[in-house]
């Protein structure tokens, strides 16, 4: 049997196997060193119980008692003062040395050390896939001793999450922020706000969000951000502008240049058959008309009162068809409005065309190819020609994004479709041969099909090779066309979402495939345990 420690993922920078075992059984007592670690010590109660039956005594504040597990906040621990701090931007504002941390299982007790709330908090995710990975005896757990320490190499590791292209519960998000925890992942990048619809109460602009369609209210937000933060993962909400921006432009039609009212499609194939509809006019905030400064106030106002963290998402990509000058505007003001509701803005690639101040962030996501040879591929082959040059213009600026962004000084979100997007379909069968209409029905046919292990190993500029680009995050994209329900999203995410949480915590070359692929396998029974449908590859399997 593998050592539990050798099926982390992510995979720790240093794991000392050590003999002799610590049983964990109902009721050890769970110690912390201060008042403020009990919320922490809870959450850890709960997540163990629910992982594996086993259930330890309610924490208290005092010294670690025989046989039990006791959590620390200690910045100056020597062994975690070996790791080095995460380089990049912290998330959530805090310093890059407080993810650090150390877990210390021998027979006498597990010791949780972090250099920061943060670091404490992954000590406990290592915790409980330790004792998720170990054999029971009786109703105890026999977790084999060992000394972990570890710290993530990069700060900002995230999810972009489309909650507009399928619509999702709050319980749902709930959901997708446990398996951010699990991956030890520290950004829910929620993508609010698109063509097909307007998923966040804004009070003040009731008509984004009619009765009927399914958005998140306030408390619905705030329930989510609370999920989240607990488990110290930031939300960074996106409201995204001036393209993309179909519902709003139905609900308020005078924020278009036409001013001319259309209905949402939610349907997403259905509005890019609209865009290529020969009486379509480009759509897109126009920010020549008072009225969308207006609004553009009001909605980052809201959005930013509801949301701790410093961030704040403003798209700013795909604005089809409309003049750079106006999106230079567009973008311009509205990084200012973001900074006078107290934020810092966030941008898709696109919007370090727009004059950026050096230290921008920008979300790079164009891959090295982005417009398939339109005679090669059957979703462009349906398209008309105008759209085509429509999308040319847009994607024909994106080779030289990389260049301004070195210029300018960007510090760069990397989330390039190639290496971080997760609805690329698969190209293995599936190891579940009745899986296999999900697996041609999910993922976007304009990507080219991925193995998962070309996604766990790709090239990654700044990680693989040096690079000019000051790379201070990674996300993982999951955008959702082709998604119909939660099991679909989870089927695309797992297992690629792991294996990316793993190169951005490593931030640097891929480990070698026959290393990543057991730990990967180790995730499937939990994901079986947890009902969460994932991809049954075969690799995976090793098959
Ligand atoms: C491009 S990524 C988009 C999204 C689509 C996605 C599909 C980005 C900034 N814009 O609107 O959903 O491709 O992968």
């Amino acid at each position: 049997m593998n050592h539990p420690a050798a099926l982390l993922l992510p995979a720790p920078r240093l794991a000392e196997e050590r003999d002799g075992i610590l049983s964990l059984s109902d009721g050890a007592p769970v110690t912390v060193a201060s008042p403020d670690l009990l919320p922490l010590a809870d959450l850890l109660v709960e997540s163990l119980h629910a992982a594996t039956g086993v259930r330890p005594s309610a924490p208290r504040t005092g010294a670690s008692a025989p046989g039990g597990i006791h959590l620390l906040v200690e910045p100056s621990d020597e062994g975690i003062a070996a790791i080095p701090p995460a380089r990049g931007v912290s998330p959530d504002g805090s310093p890059l040395d407080t993810e650090r941390f150390s877990v210390l299982v021998d027979p006498d007790g597990a010791g949780l050390v972090g250099s920061g709330a943060a670091g404490l908090h992954h000590a406990t995710t290592v915790f409980r896939a330790l004792a998720e990975q170990s054999p029971r005896q009786g109703s105890a757990l026999s977790i084999p001793a060992v000394r972990i320490l570890d710290g993530p190499a990069l700060a900002w590791r995230g999810l972009s999450f489309d909650v507009v292209r399928n619509a999702f519960s709050r319980a749902e998000v709930l959901r997708v922020i446990d398996l951010l925890e699990r991956y030890r992942m520290n950004v829910l990048h929620l993508h609010l706000t698109d063509e097909q619809g307007w998923r966040l109460e804004i009070p003040s602009r009731p008509a984004l969000t009619p009765p009927g369609t399914p958005y998140f209210s306030e408390e619905d937000f705030s329930a989510i951000v609370a999920h989240a933060s607990a488990r110290h993962i930031t939300v960074v909400p996106e409201i995204d502008m001036p393209g993309h921006s179909g519902a709003a432009i139905a609900a308020y039609p005078e924020l278009s240049p036409t001013g001319i009212a259309q209905p949402v499609i939610a349907d997403p194939m259905e509005a890019t058959a609209r865009m290529a509809a020969e009486d379509f006019a480009p759509q897109f905030l126009d920010p020549r008309k008072d009225e969308v400064w207006a609004f553009v106030d009001e909605v980052i106002g809201a959005v930013a009162a509801r949301t701790p963290g410093p961030y704040l998402h403003i798209g700013g990509d795909e604005a089809f068809g409309m003049p750079q000058e106006l999106h230079d505007a567009f973008v311009t003001r509205t990084r200012e409005i973001v900074r006078a509701h107290g934020k810092e803005p966030v941008g898709w690639q696109e919007t370090v065309r727009s004059a950026a101040e050096p230290g921008e962030l920008v979300q790079l996501w164009i891959g090295e190819d982005p417009l398939p040879d339109a005679g090669e591929n059957p979703f462009f082959r349906m398209l008309p020609p105008r759209l085509i040059d429509m999308l040319a213009t847009t994607f024909g600026e994106a080779g030289g994004d990389p260049r301004r962004m070195i210029a300018q000084r960007a510090r760069v979100i990397m989330s390039r479709t190639d290496v971080a997007y997760l609805d690329a379909p698969y190209a293995e069968p599936s190891a579940e041969p009745e899986e296999e209409a999900l697996r041609s029905r999910l993922g976007l046919p304009t990507y080219p099909a991925v193995t998962i292990e070309s996604v766990a190993t790709a090239r990654i500029p700044g990680f693989d090779e040096d690079s000019d680009l000051d790379i201070i995050g990674f996300e993982a994209a999951i955008w959702c066309e082709t998604v119909q329900s939660f099991d679909d999203l989870t089927f695309l995410l797992l297992p690629r979402l792991p294996a990316l949480a793993q190169r951005a915590w490593d931030a640097g070359p891929a480990r070698p495939w026959e290393d990543l692929r057991p730990r990967l396998a180790a995730q499937e029974p939990l994901w079986r345990r947890d009902g969460l449908a994932f991809f049954a590859a075969p690799s995976v399997r090793g098959r």
